[in-house]
């Protein structure tokens, strides 16, 4: 914090004994690098940006209904800033550089301060060169508390993600631009791993009932993972709870940025194999998370969880009569696209890849003077994104959750992150009620950075 010498000064006269709380107590959250052991051992360590010195940052937890502050304090030696994804948040604390703060350059620090409207659970990452800063370590878990828990006899949350390492050096690959990665599906790594981990392992007894909260922290792989020795159901997506908790009978699916919490009870026998299995690239099912069944907690597992309590004022109304709003995603390789605006220029396909952009929004690639559209607050939009690329895309949207509106005009969960797949449609339906200026992007993180990226207004 910068002091200046006159507020020193009336400091020391007004209120001797005063310190500046908001310097002083504030908690904080330090980007900084560290090394960390992500290989196995046997393999060289790994310099990472981290927040606090870890892989994954700490859990921050908080009770729904209070004000999160964290004053973020930048020792590395580029700018950054945090987003606190999927908070229904002030938008001055979103934490995009560029759009809603500027960057925190090295050696400073940004104060965030914000209210917590829902339980569930999130995420907080790094909005300034996501596609580098996220790949080299900086996010963590944001878990926001009910005031009365589901019936559960443990809360684990289980972050997962990949990284890209050279196996001689244990160094990220350092090649996250890499064109040929962003024009194509982005960057997947060659280590996968839960909380920082490859090796994930968690005990539990049989017939104990879990709460798993899943997190995709990758920056582009688009998780497929099934239970083992666990009975599970699905009972919220993206922070917010479904109004039945469902069964988990197949492969789930968790697109990057997108949540998923599970509550599973521990079926195994002792010694048997339990836990999270995800599908490998050669497509055989890895163990991703290991649960580790030792003792018993009951003689018999529970039945079907209660639904958790609904957040407040979720509700998305009126519609049918709202405005449909065209989005096609566009571009990549293979594909391309005829011609785009890119700062206020319009260039044809070869002209934008020399540009090093390779998709665009509506025509758009990356952000743009004027929003994708400027909404009334409290109107009801509709954006109808046709996938036109070979790619699936994970479109995530700041501020507001929304829900899927299907073909029959059902509509899906509420969430903030949607998975869209080539050659497909999806319509998102939502409520404009947080003024500001929200993004709206691929999560695939080199997509976001070569043009899948817009925004929104509301006013
Ligand atoms: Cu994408």
């Amino acid at each position: 914090m910068k002091m200046t010498r006159r507020a020193f000064c009336a400091g020391l006269t007004l209120a001797p004994l005063a310190r500046p709380v908001q310097a002083q107590d504030m908690p904080l959250l330090t980007a900084r690098a560290a090394t960390v052991q992500l290989a196995p051992d046997g393999y060289p360590a790994t310099p990472v940006w981290s927040y606090d010195g870890t892989i994954p940052g700490p859990v921050i937890r908080a009770a729904q209904g209070s004000r999160l502050q964290r004053r973020l304090v930048n020792t590395l030696e580029v700018p950054t800033s945090v987003h606190w994804h999927g908070i229904r948040i002030d938008n001055a604390m979103d934490g995009v550089a560029g759009l809603t703060q500027n960057a925190v350059p090295p050696g400073e620090s940004f104060h965030y301060a914000f209210d917590l409207p829902d339980a569930g659970t999130y995420w907080y990452h790094a909005h300034t060169n996501s596609m580098e800063q996220v790949a080299r370590g900086l996010s963590g878990a944001l878990i926001i508390e009910e005031a009365t828990p589901p019936d559960v006899d443990r809360d684990e949350v289980l972050m997962i993600d990949d990284w890209l390492l050279d196996p001689d050096t244990g160094l990220f690959v350092d090649d996250f631009a890499a064109p040929m990665t962003r024009s194509h599906g982005g960057q997947i790594g060659n280590l996968v791993g839960v909380n920082g981990r490859y090796d994930y392992r968690l005990p539990a007894r049989q017939n104990e009932r879990l709460r798993l909260r899943l997190i995709n922290s990758a920056n582009a792989q688009i998780f497929g993972l099934k239970l083992e020795g666990l009975t599970g159901w699905t009972v919220a997506l993206d922070g917010m709870p479904l109004d039945t908790p469902e069964p988990v009978t197949d492969t789930l699916v968790l697109a990057p940025a997108q949540r998923m919490d599970l509550i599973v009870d521990v079926t195994a026998e002792e010694g048997e194999t339990a836990g999270l299995l995800f599908a490998s690239a050669d497509d055989t099912w890895r163990v991703l998370a290991e649960v580790s069944v030792e003792g018993r907690a009951a003689s018999v597992p529970r039945g079907a969880p209660q639904p958790l309590p609904r957040n407040p004022g979720m509700e998305v109304t009126g519609i049918d009569s709202a405005s449909v709003l065209e989005m096609p995603l566009q571009g990549g390789a293979m594909r391309g696209v005829e011609s785009v605006t890119f700062n206020g220029q319009r260039l044809g396909w070869q002209e934008l890849v020399q540009k090093g952009q390779f998709w665009a929004l509506a025509g758009q690639a990356g952000l743009g003077e004027t929003p994708f559209t400027t909404l009334s607050r409290g109107e009801t939009a509709r954006i109808r994104m046709t996938n036109d690329t070979i790619f699936p895309h994970a479109m995530h949207m700041h501020g507001m959750h929304f829900r899927v509106r299907k073909a029959d005009g059902s509509l899906g969960p509420l969430r903030d992150t949607v998975l869209v797949m080539p050659d497909e449609t999806t319509e998102i339906a939502f409520v404009a009620d947080n003024p500001g200026k929200w993004l709206l992007h691929c999560h695939m993180l080199g997509h976001a950075a070569s043009g899948m990226t817009n925004w929104i207004m509301v006013t």
